[in-house]
């Protein structure tokens, strides 16, 4: 098994025989048939896939008001004294859903006796953004080109558009960001936009919308306009005749999203004119269509460096109700940048006059790429279900209008490059339709869909993903470190860097390490980022007794010798953490092993070679970062840890040219 099934398993090639009722065909309902006759197996009672205002359903009286638009409603119901399982919502793409729903529920060995399973989305917005460049290379991306072939597109459907679609539409995704958010003008001009339109093309029966990055000056690149100048009416009359346009090729085009004045991008700043100003001119062309624009709140100016952590607040949130209704402020997870664990964004919860989209980072820029082994919904889980603080029992899930995963898929057979990869994807669409779920509970149900049902694999297939991802941060930096890496490819360890131009691209810059302590001290004796977040939470983070031990560096400045609760000090507990990351992944590598004859051979293999990796790259990022910090602190290591394979020298000689996934 090549991977390329996903979690939907191989294609079976016969029919299963479940008997299938379709009173209404439509694009939608016919996929979500023949879903279910490719791989439902036979059952006691025949499936109905109806939306709810079919006349077969009238008398059954059924309330659907509750789903919306996407929600869906398994129900064994009776149609004239016939026992039927009802597949319904109120719309096509609701009851798609629910055939996958209903696929999910029994691939998982569940009975469908008396089933009743009503499910809505939380999140209106799910989307994958895909950092695909128009040359084919994929920004941070690991599982090899892009998959949209720009250059044969839209003459040449790959089927492989639809294959992807069908996974996305399978765990409730609903729209799509082709373009890398570096944006480059020419995915405006219209061969792009006859080809993104071939594309939509597949992707509607699917329910996924097809959205464009775009580059704030096209104005002036496409259009010959001296300005971008979002107040000067020439610009917006050329984004009007642009978004006009796009809408003839694709009447349910979702939008725009756009990074502005950040890290080298054009925006509003440039002339003097606010995020909102931008926002709300591209939100004025897209509304006459319904159009949606994603705003990126990743921002960091060259010219306040004092906390690159408070900058996105500091210039957002005095935006609040300032934007258009049609405008949603994209908000990374954390306040810096997709580390292995950051404490959440100050701004969610602290915009109520704002539409919030949450952006994750599915690609595993800072976690190891593809080949390390880390289950990311214990990361998206940590910050959804985090209280705001900002209103009784608010967690950052309920902020959201939005939700943002940057897509770690390519044109590898298995997608993601790697199996385990594969459940971030599918544990990221799972989450945004439902942020209740919890991570284990995803792990499980995607183990059982993609291996089967053999309860020693998904017990220790489950088990391996739940330590994973706590793993990486003990071996990469643990108790809040963040921004150890190298340079560029963002791979291996470099928390020794100090020589990068701006002071805030430096690992030095975030965890301020000299001979008597370690970390950044963001309370109100250093940069009080703690002041952005609400009155209950800056109060706990104030001090370091009462600042979640995984976020104590990030927010404070200790002595090496700072006596942490069990009585050790912090330099040993913090050799500690790195020695149980090297250590949780030799035992990932020993559970795995015992999975060899119940698991496929090629995806056994695979998977083995990457943990053997993974052993290898943890116990250089514990020995690299080790020998730094004792060049610093010059303390012993505690009794019982090996002392590192090499000298410092050798660490910082460490190159990685062609590393893959860097921006060019
Ligand atoms: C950083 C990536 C960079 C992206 C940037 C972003 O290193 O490639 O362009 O995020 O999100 O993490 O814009």
């Amino acid at each position: 098994d090549d991977g390329y099934g996903l979690w939907l398993g191989p294609a079976a090639d016969t029919a299963t025989g479940a008997e299938i009722e379709v009173p209404r065909r439509s694009p939608t309902i016919d996929r979500a048939a023949a879903e279910l006759r490719r791989s439902l197996p036979h059952l006691p009672a025949a499936v109905m896939l109806a939306t709810s205002n079919a006349s077969h359903l009238v008398m059954l009286d059924l309330d659907t008001r509750a789903l919306g638009h996407e929600g869906y409603l398994i129900r064994e119901v009776k149609i004239g004294n016939r026992p039927v399982i009802l597949v319904t919502g109120n719309s096509d793409v609701a009851v798609l859903y629910g055939a996958f729903s209903l696929l999910r529920h029994v691939r998982a060995g569940e009975s469908t006796a008396a089933i009743n399973i009503a499910s809505a989305p939380a999140i209106p917005l799910r989307l994958l953004n895909h950092w695909d460049n128009l040359d084919g290379s994929v920004e941070r991306g690991y599982a090899g080109q892009s998959l949209w072939d720009w250059w044969t597109l839209p003459d040449f459907k790959d089927p492989r558009y639809d294959d992807y679609a069908r996974a996305n539409a399978s765990i409730g995704i609903n729209g799509t960001v082709l373009n890398n958010v570096n944006a480059k003008a020419e995915s405006l001009t219209a061969p792009y936009l006859a080809r993104a339109a071939a594309l939509a093309d597949v992707f509607r029966p699917w329910g996924i919308r097809v959205y464009l990055t775009a580059r704030f000056s096209a104005p002036i690149e496409l259009g010959g306009l001296k300005t971008a100048d979002p107040r000067d009416p020439a610009v917006a009359a050329w984004w009007q005749a642009k978004a006009d346009e796009i809408y003839r090729l694709i009447p349910d085009f979702g939008g725009f999203l756009v990074k502005a004045n950040s890290e080298g991008q054009p925006g509003p700043r440039d002339y003097g004119a606010s995020h909102a100003d931008g926002a709300n001119m591209l939100a004025a062309a897209l509304r006459p269509h319904g159009g949606t624009v994603l705003w990126r709140a990743f921002v960091y100016a060259d010219t306040d460096p004092t906390d690159r952590a408070k900058q996105a607040y500091s210039e957002f949130r005095p935006l609040d109700g300032k934007f258009a209704d049609n405008v949603i402020v994209q908000v990374k997870n954390g306040p810096i940048d997709f580390q292995p664990r950051e404490p959440v964004h100050p701004l969610f919860g602290a915009m109520p006059r704002t539409r919030l989209a949450a952006e994750f980072q599915i690609t595993k820029e800072y976690l190891g790429f593809a080949t390390h082994l880390a289950y990311l919904g214990p990361l998206f889980e940590e910050a959804l279900d985090t209280q705001t603080g900002q209103a009784r029992g608010q967690t950052v899930a309920a902020t959201l209008g939005a939700i943002s995963g940057v897509a770690n898929i390519g044109r590898d057979r298995d997608w993601a490059g790697s199996t385990f990869n594969q459940a971030n994807w599918y544990a990221f669409g799972r989450l945004a339709w439902d942020p209740k779920l919890s991570s284990q509970t995803i792990a499980r149900e995607w183990s059982r869909q993609t291996f089967g049902n053999d309860a020693q694999v998904t017990d220790t297939v489950t088990a391996m993903m739940l330590r994973s991802r706590e793993a990486v941060v003990d071996y990469t930096g643990p108790f809040g470190l963040a921004h150890l890496f190298g340079p560029d490819h963002h791979y291996g360890p470099g928390p020794w860097i100090a020589d990068l131009k701006r002071p805030e691209w430096n690992p030095v810059y975030y965890h301020r390490a000299d001979s008597d302590g370690i970390g950044f001290d963001r309370t109100a004796s250093g940069s009080n980022a703690i002041g952005q977040y609400a009155p209950t939470i800056a109060a706990r983070l104030a001090r370091p007794e009462t600042t979640p031990p995984q976020f104590l560096l990030w927010f404070h400045h200790l002595p090496w010798t700072y006596p942490m609760p069990g009585g050790e000090t912090l330099w040993s507990a913090m050799v500690r953490r790195y020695d149980h990351g090297v250590a949780e992944v030799e035992a990932m590598r020993k559970q795995w092993a015992t999975l060899k004859s119940r698991v496929d051979a090629e995806r056994w293999a695979k998977t083995d070679a990457y943990l053997g990796i993974q052993a290898r790259e943890a116990r250089w990022w514990r020995d690299a970062s080790l020998t730094y910090w004792m060049s610093l602190n010059h303390l012993p290591l505690p009794a019982g840890s090996p002392p590192p394979a090499h000298d410092l020298a050798w660490y910082k000689q460490q190159r990685f040219p062609f590393a893959p996934g860097a921006p060019h």
